[in-house]
């Protein structure tokens, strides 16, 4: 992917630090002033990133501002039709992200119902093995007791570009994740309504997108345990608003904790089923992990993959920037969160020196269970130089982040430990 990635360490996340001076170069106006800002106060180093092709992504994200999508400033398109985009981590700071930064992830077209932002007709579906089926207007729904919560959404294969060797699929960096606030009902209380018969297993969500050529529409489904949680939400508000277009307006499933397919958006119809789901997308290689650790390239046959459920532990750095330039001496305040699927995280670990020493940071609890946590420490540097900034998460069960990304067809569930680059001058 880099065009030279000169002495820059290679296992570094590609997609964090550097984009190519292709991409950069195909960038609107901006990016020439840009370069022309690069006057005499830029360290040397930085500019020799530049010779060799390559630019922190901080400024080209800057540069990249003049093609925006609409209620997404800034966002990083991997695919435009259907969309995919995600931010880069120091954009993803705030213990509430933003509607403008939640990442999005379309394997369809945009319903126009969305587009147009109308209610007209909507109502919800709820059928299959219940004692009486259901359709439910936005005000049935409104009617039932509300709760707010903020909830990790986080895309299964968020991380995939940094599965060696490399898989398809969107290159997700670190940013396919979120934790927005989100308002509506639980599905338990729906469920409940309709009441689940004996013969009840699994749930299967659809949504009015419309599927690319000949493919299912996109369905995927959870144990009725999961269903029942009390953190599994039916959401028709995200940050105090109607949901976006883009992220399932006006009702989206949240089903925190795990892969975010579960999520389904544009909700209008949940069938209960009498057996594990078996849509498309819970079949075969789609949103499916080894049942064993494989060899790296290794793909198993298809009747050795389960479905991939909750995320293991994980982290991310969100301050400073990757490549930001500090002084010798200087305070420098690092912060990230962490979060841990169905587990709570206990503790972040932090090393300076390729983990040679770790110090632990303050931990912030989350907001509510399935929020992520916030950790935070000042590092100061004695010496100017190039260093690293690792981050390592640890949840309940004292299960960590691993320090190489164990692989898997797909690339879903990655969560090896987040290495931000920084310089230190004089
Ligand atoms: N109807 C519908 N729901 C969907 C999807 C989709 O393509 N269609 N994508 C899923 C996937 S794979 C993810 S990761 C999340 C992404 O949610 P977001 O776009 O709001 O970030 O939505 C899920 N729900
Ligand atoms: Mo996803």
């Amino acid at each position: 992917m880099l065009e030279d990635s000169g002495a820059l360490p290679e296992d570094l996340d590609r997609f964090d630090v550097i984009v190519s001076r292709r991409k950069f170069l195909g960038m609107a106006g901006g990016a020439v002033g840009l370069l022309a800002g690069l006057g005499a106060g830029t360290d040397a180093a930085l500019r020799g990133l530049f010779g060799r092709g390559l630019i922190p992504v901080a400024w080209a994200q800057d540069a990249d501002r003049g093609t925006d999508i609409p209620g997404k400033p800034g966002m990083i398109v991997h695919f435009p039709q259907p969309i995919n985009g995600e931010f880069p981590p120091h954009l993803l700071d705030d213990d509430v992200t933003p509607s403008e930064r939640h990442y999005v992830r379309n394997s369809g077209g945009v319903p126009t119902r969305a587009e147009k932002r109308d209610l007209q007709g909507w109502k919800l579906t709820v059928n299959g093995e219940v004692k009486t089926p259901l359709e439910l207007s936005i005000d049935d729904l409104k009617a039932l007791p509300a709760v707010t919560l903020s909830l990790v959404i986080e895309c299964g294969g968020n991380g995939r570009s940094l599965f060696e060797p490399p898989v398809r699929g969107n290159p997700w960096g670190r940013g396919a994740v979120a934790c927005s606030e989100w308002t509506g009902v639980r599905l338990r209380d729906v469920l409940r309504k309709a009441g689940l018969k004996e013969s009840a297993v699994y749930t299967a969500h659809y949504g009015e997108d419309q599927p690319l050529g000949r493919a299912e529409p996109f369905s995927r489904g959870v144990p009725i345990d999961k269903a029942m949680e009390e953190h599994t939400i039916i959401a028709y508000r995200m940050n105090g608003k109607d949901v976006t277009t883009l992220n399932g307006f006006p009702v989206r499933l949240v089903v925190p904790g795990w892969v975010g397919s579960c999520s389904q958006k544009w909700l209008n119809r949940i069938w209960i089923r009498d057996k594990v789901h078996d849509s498309q997308k819970m079949r075969g290689y789609s949103y499916r992990i080894p049942a064993y650790p494989v060899a790296p390239g290794v793909r198993p046959p298809e009747s050795d993959m389960k479905i991939a459920t909750s995320f293991p532990i994980k982290s991310m750095i969100t301050r400073p920037a990757a490549n930001s330039e500090f002084r010798v001496g200087e305070k420098i305040s690092v912060a990230g969160h962490a979060w841990a699927g169905d587990n709570e995280v206990s503790r972040v670990l932090l090393s300076t020196d390729y983990g040679v020493h770790w110090d632990e940071a303050r931990l912030i609890p989350p907001r509510n269970t399935y929020a992520w946590a916030r950790f935070e420490k000042e590092v100061t540097f004695e010496r100017k130089g190039y260093y690293e900034i690792w981050a390592r998460a640890f949840d309940d069960k004292d299960s960590a982040q691993p320090f190489r990304q164990p692989w898997n067809p797909k690339g879903y569930l990655g969560n090896v430990i987040h290495r931000l680059p920084l310089r230190v001058a004089v």
